[in-house]
C-alpha cells in the first residue's frame, strides 16, 4: 500500500472483490455513457435555432427513448443480482471466525480451532516499528487460512461498529444483539487491513482490522 495505492482501491485478494470491482467498472461504462449523451444534448439544445419547436408530439421518438433507457436497467439490474447473490453464498465454508466490536478494539474468536478468545488493540503511533503503517497496525493479528472459505461472524458488545476488509470485499454491520454473516475466501497470502466502518464513538478511528493470511499448512499448526 504506497502512497499511489492509497488513492486506489486495494488490490483485491478474492474472487468475490475481484468480481465487485468489475461491476463498478461495468455501471461506470453506462454512467460515462449517459454523462457524455447528456452533456452532448446539452449543447445542442444551446446551438439549436428551435426550428422544431412547434412540434407537440413524436410517438417513434417517446417509444425510442423509453425501451432504451428500460434495456439500459435491465443491463445494469442482472449482473448487480448475480453478485448479491454471490455474496450471500455460504455453501463451502468449512472454517469459522467471530469478530466482536467493543468500544474501542475488535476481539476475535475461532470456535472450531480453539476456545480463545482475544483482543486485538491498536499500535500506538510511538510504539509503531520502521515501516509499519500508522493508525492500521494491531498488537493481535487475527489469522486465516488461503483459499479456505471462511464464515465471519460479526456483532458487538455495546454499540454499532462494522467490520470491513477492502481487499476480500467485506464490510458488514456489528449490531448488538444480533449475529451478522459474510463469507471470505482469500486467493492471496498477505497482511490485510481494514478499519471499523460506523462510526461507533471518540477513538473511531482507531480500532484497526489486521488480518494475516497464510497457508493452511501455518495456519493448522498454529
Ligand atoms: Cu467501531
Amino acid at each position: 500500500m504506497s502512497f499511489w495505492g492509497q488513492l486506489n482501491l486495494m488490490d483485491p485478494v478474492s474472487q468475490i472483490q475481484s468480481e465487485m470491482i468489475l461491476f463498478h467498472d461495468h455501471a461506470m461504462i453506462l454512467l460515462v455513457g449517459i454523462f457524455t449523451v447528456v452533456s452532448l444534448v446539452g449543447v445542442f439544445i444551446i446551438l439549436s435555432k428551435f426550428t422544431s419547436r412547434n412540434i407537440h408530439e413524436a410517438q417513434t421518438l417517446e417509444i425510442v427513448w423509453t425501451i432504451i433507457p428500460a434495456l439500459f436497467l435491465i443491463w445494469l439490474a442482472i449482473p448487480s443480482l448475480r453478485l448479491l447473490y454471490l455474496l450471500d453464498e455460504q455453501a463451502n465454508s468449512s472454517n469459522t471466525l467471530k469478530t466482536i466490536g467493543h468500544q474501542w478494539y475488535w476481539s476475535y474468536e475461532m470456535p472450531y480451532i480453539s476456545d480463545l478468545s482475544y483482543d486485538s488493540y491498536m499500535v500506538q503511533e510511538s510504539d509503531l516499528s520502521k515501516g509499519e503503517y500508522r493508525l492500521l497496525e494491531v498488537d493481535n493479528r487475527t489469522c486465516v487460512p488461503l483459499g479456505v472459505e471462511t464464515s465471519v461472524i460479526t456483532t458487538s458488545a455495546d454499540v454499532i461498529h462494522a467490520w470491513a476488509l477492502p481487499s476480500l470485499g467485506l464490510k458488514m454491520d456489528s449490531v448488538p444483539g444480533r449475529l451478522n454473516l459474510m463469507s471470505m475466501k482469500p486467493e492471496v497470502p498477505g497482511v490485510y487491513y481494514g478499519q471499523c466502518s460506523e462510526i461507533c464513538g471518540a477513538n473511531h478511528s482507531f480500532m484497526p482490522i489486521t488480518v494475516e493470511v497464510i497457508t493452511l499448512k501455518d495456519f493448522v499448526s498454529l
